[in-house]
């Protein structure tokens, strides 16, 4: 997807503060963070949400999240995490190129979700 913009920080057109990468992920800050910590983590391929995932990107992206999970807590020192992931524009999604969120939560900060 040319004009996609999680492909273009995949292929580095676009910046990114990168935290992690493998064979089928990539893991970066969310320039919109609902807290500081708030990371996203992509498929690399195009794949526009869950219904596009096939079993091993599914398997890769969620094994990715639970390294960048750990992290974001070692590195934040939050209390808790918050994962979430949207699809299509009714499940609220923004960008359409599969990602889950990794949110870090400290006691009583009434962030939602
Ligand atoms: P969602 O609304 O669940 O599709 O989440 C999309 C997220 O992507 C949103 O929280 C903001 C983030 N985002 C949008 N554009 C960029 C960008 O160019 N760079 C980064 N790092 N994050 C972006």
């Amino acid at each position: 997807m040319d004009d996609c913009i999680f492909c273009r920080i995949v292929r580095g057109e676009l910046p990114a503060s990168k935290i992690h990468e493998d064979e089928h992920t990539m893991s970066f800050m969310n320039i919109m963070a609902a807290h500081p910590g708030h990371a996203l983590v992509i498929v690399k391929p195009h794949r526009k949400d869950i219904f596009e995932l096939d079993d091993t990107l599914s398997a890769a992206v969620f094994q990715a999240t639970a390294k960048v999970a750990k992290a974001v807590k070692a590195v934040t020192g939050c209390d808790g995490v918050t994962l979430f992931q949207a699809n299509e524009v009714a499940g609220g999604q923004t960008v359409f190129h599969f990602h889950i969120h990794v949110l870090p939560r400290f006691n009583d900060d009434h962030l939602l979700p």
